[in-house]
């Protein structure tokens, strides 16, 4: 049983503790998925994730409206993540892949929430091109007005539920000024002509991913989310949301891989003895253990200060998701070299924590990235 006592931490509330500990208990009768085609996996994890309540997390009840509870969203992505990485990643695309609409979406955009929320629907979010990862601002994409009506033109890559996504949450460029201030955000059904999946793309961790075409794709102007020429702040304040959660689901493969680790020592003997009581095996415990604990800190921190009504947590945000995921890979790396030949032996849990890990440190921006919005806020004086 993983250390719950981080639940005692004046972060939380009564109501986020009932939720840990119920989630926990339904992730054990349900999880792990069959993997085996990851497209079926994630359709039926959403829709049951779906049926049984979870995602009324993921975004805003459209009949309510409310604020996204960012600790509600960590406690979830970490107690998935702890047991089964795609489950993990299908929450967390119905939250990413609708944050946009849950912070800026019309009354009528958010009657997709009803599908996303009862798992009907999925969804994704299509920011990174070809061309422009770390550089949003250098998007290619194209939207241009014509009339009631905006075009479409350019690719999007690296689309997390590209393929299966009932809808996509697009960024283009608009031009009402150059660079970051314009570009817009669309609403665009996947059915939509002009919409092309034009690679599915492999990854380590097998997971839906794929690269999409746009071409002349025609949607009105009630498509736009937000304001004309907001497309990069509503991107960035999505990603100041879901990048905390980002550190959450690291922090569960690494609380997972630690608590693995702890009971191969105790159990394994090396020298005639539990490795456990090797000083050399503490000493990679304890890094893991304190490496665990500084990480759910700064999670749990960035996402009580939102939830506490912070208008912006850009730096706690950045700080969270750059320490988490940089020391799940160490945590995990060292649960691999504990486990010896098994930790690399496919379809062992510690090795398929060592794929899952390492995108994270990658997607929804690199860890350099976050070091330049740190430094960014720091010298700006906040
Ligand atoms: N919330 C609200 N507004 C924000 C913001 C945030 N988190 N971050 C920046 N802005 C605003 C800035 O205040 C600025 O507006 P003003 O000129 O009115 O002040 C505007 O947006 C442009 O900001 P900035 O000059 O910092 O933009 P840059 O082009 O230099 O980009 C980085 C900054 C690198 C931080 C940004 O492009 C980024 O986060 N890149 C990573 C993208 C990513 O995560 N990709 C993964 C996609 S999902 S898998």
């Amino acid at each position: 049983m993983p250390d719950a006592s981080f639940l005692n931490w004046p972060f939380f509330e009564d109501r986020h503790r009932e939720l840990a500990a119920s989630l926990d208990c339904w992730c054990q009768a349900n999880l792990p998925a069959d993997h085996s085609d990851v497209d079926a996996a994630c359709k039926a994890l959403v829709a049951k994730l779906g049926q049984d309540g979870w995602l009324t997390h993921s975004a805003i009840d459209p009949d309510a409206p409310g604020v996204l509870d960012v600790r509600s969203l960590c406690l979830i992505r970490e107690t998935l993540a702890r047991h089964d990485g795609l489950a993990d990643f299908s929450f967390a695309m119905q939250g990413l892949g609708t944050g946009a609409i849950s912070l800026f979406g019309t009354v009528e955009q958010q009657n997709w929430l009803r599908q996303t929320r009862a798992g009907t629907a999925l969804s994704a979010f299509a920011l990174s091109e070809p061309r422009s990862g770390s550089d949003v601002a250098a998007m290619d994409m194209t939207a241009t007005r014509d009339g009631n009506h905006f075009v479409l033109n350019g690719e999007k890559t690296w689309i997390s539920n590209g393929g299966i996504a009932d809808f996509y949450c697009v960024f283009a460029r608009t031009g009402e000024a150059p660079g970051a201030k314009g570009l817009s955000c669309f609403l665009v059904p996947a059915y939509t002509d002009g919409v092309n999946i034009a690679e599915r793309l492999e990854v380590i961790a097998p997971h839906p991913l794929a690269r999409l075409e746009f071409d002349d794709v025609r949607v009105s102007a009630d498509a736009v989310i937000g304001e004309p020429g907001q497309g990069f702040k509503i991107a960035m304040s999505v990603l100041d949301v879901f990048r905390s959660t980002v550190g959450a689901a690291a922090l569960g493969f690494a609380r997972r891989a630690l608590d693995e680790t702890l009971a191969r020592v105790r159990e394994r003997e090396l020298f005639g003895a539990p490795m456990a009581e090797l000083q050399m095996v503490q000493g990679h415990v304890a890094d893991m253990a304190l490496d665990v604990d500084a990480s759910a800190l700064l999670v749990y921190r960035a996402a009580w200060t939102k939830d506490t009504g912070a208008a912006r947590v850009t730096r706690e945000a950045a700080m969270a998701k750059l320490h988490a995921t940089d020391t799940a890979q160490a945590v995990i790396d060292r649960a691999v070299q504990l486990h010896g030949g098994d930790g690399v032996r496919s379809g062992h849990i510690v090795e398929s924590l060592y794929r899952e890990i390492r995108a994270l440190r990658i997607y929804e921006g690199a860890s350099d990235v976050q070091k330049v919005v740190i430094a960014r806020q720091m010298l700006a004086g906040g």
